[in-house]
């Protein structure tokens, strides 16, 4: 049966072949540094400079021309403008390459590092350089209170409605290099299963492996163009 409603949900495997790391291959972030140390509202709180300085390395990554969209992006792209029916590109990448790739019916559902929002007045403005805690909010014109505008563990993430309608309505979902461990993305697929085809591509078997009709392993730059042709 061809598919009308799809959601594709990627994770940090998509970009692993752009250069950017992953969370928890070898040599992941969450090997070098840990979450509650960086990716908590408490880190944040406790040590704001800590955080900023996490993020602005990361954003400063994403700025280099090297770090670019790979076939995988560019594939979910093109599918993304031509298909007919509801589609809907979850990621829980806060770089921007799906963005530049030209995806345009997508979520970034775990904020995005190229974003920084004001706790002073909710303003999310688009950001390039270093954040601190001196820097002051282009809107308000208040210090002290730019943060990252990106959803840390224990934080709702973005758009759960717009997402939540997009599950109910499909009818294949297939998740691209994610490793199931983080909700509620990782539940996505137990919510559809009653409804919807599930396949998995990663490079190897996600935790929630079992809950998928089927599973492709192997580099998203090969499995993500075969899957879209
Ligand atoms: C929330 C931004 C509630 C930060 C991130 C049950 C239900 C709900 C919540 C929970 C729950 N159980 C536990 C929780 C709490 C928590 C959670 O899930 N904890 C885990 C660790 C158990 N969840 C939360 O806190 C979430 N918030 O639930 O709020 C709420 C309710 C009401 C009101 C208020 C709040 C928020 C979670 C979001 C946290 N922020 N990102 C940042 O990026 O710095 S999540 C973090 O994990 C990462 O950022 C990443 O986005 C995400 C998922 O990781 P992956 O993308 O899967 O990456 P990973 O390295 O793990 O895997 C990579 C995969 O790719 C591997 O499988 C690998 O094999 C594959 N791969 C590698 N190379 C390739 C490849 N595949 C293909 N090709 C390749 N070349």
């Amino acid at each position: 049966m061809t598919p009308r409603n799809i959601v594709i949900l990627t994770g940090a495997g998509i970009s692993a072949e752009s250069g950017l790391a992953t969370f928890r291959d070898k040599d992941g972030l969450w090997s070098k540094v840990r979450i509650e140390d960086v990716a908590t509202p408490e880190a944040f709180a406790r040590d704001p400079a800590r955080v900023h300085a996490f993020y602005n390395a990361r954003r400063a990554q994403i700025r280099d021309p090297a770090i670019a969209p790979n076939a995988a992006h560019l594939a979910l792209a093109e599918l993304d403008a031509r298909w007919p029916g509801e589609l809907l590109l979850v990621t829980q990448n806060v770089d921007d390459l799906h963005a530049r790739a030209g995806s345009r019916r997508m979520v970034a559902m775990h904020g995005e590092l190229a974003k920084a929002r004001c706790l002073e007045c909710e303003a999310v403005h688009p950001w390039v350089e270093d954040l601190s805690t001196a820097t002051p909010c282009p809107a308000c014109g208040k210090t002290g209170g730019m943060r990252p505008h990106i959803v840390w563990f224990g934080e709702m993430p973005m758009q759960m409605d717009r997402i939540g309608a997009a599950l109910e309505a499909c009818d294949l979902f297939v998740s691209i290099g994610t490793s199931g461990n983080v909700y509620p993305a990782a539940g996505f697929v137990a919510e559809v299963a009653g409804h919807a085809r599930t396949l998995e591509l990663n490079l190897e078997p996600s935790a929630g492996r079992s809950r998928f009709d089927e599973a492709r392993h192997g580099p998203a730059t090969r499995l993500v163009p075969d899957f879209v042709r």
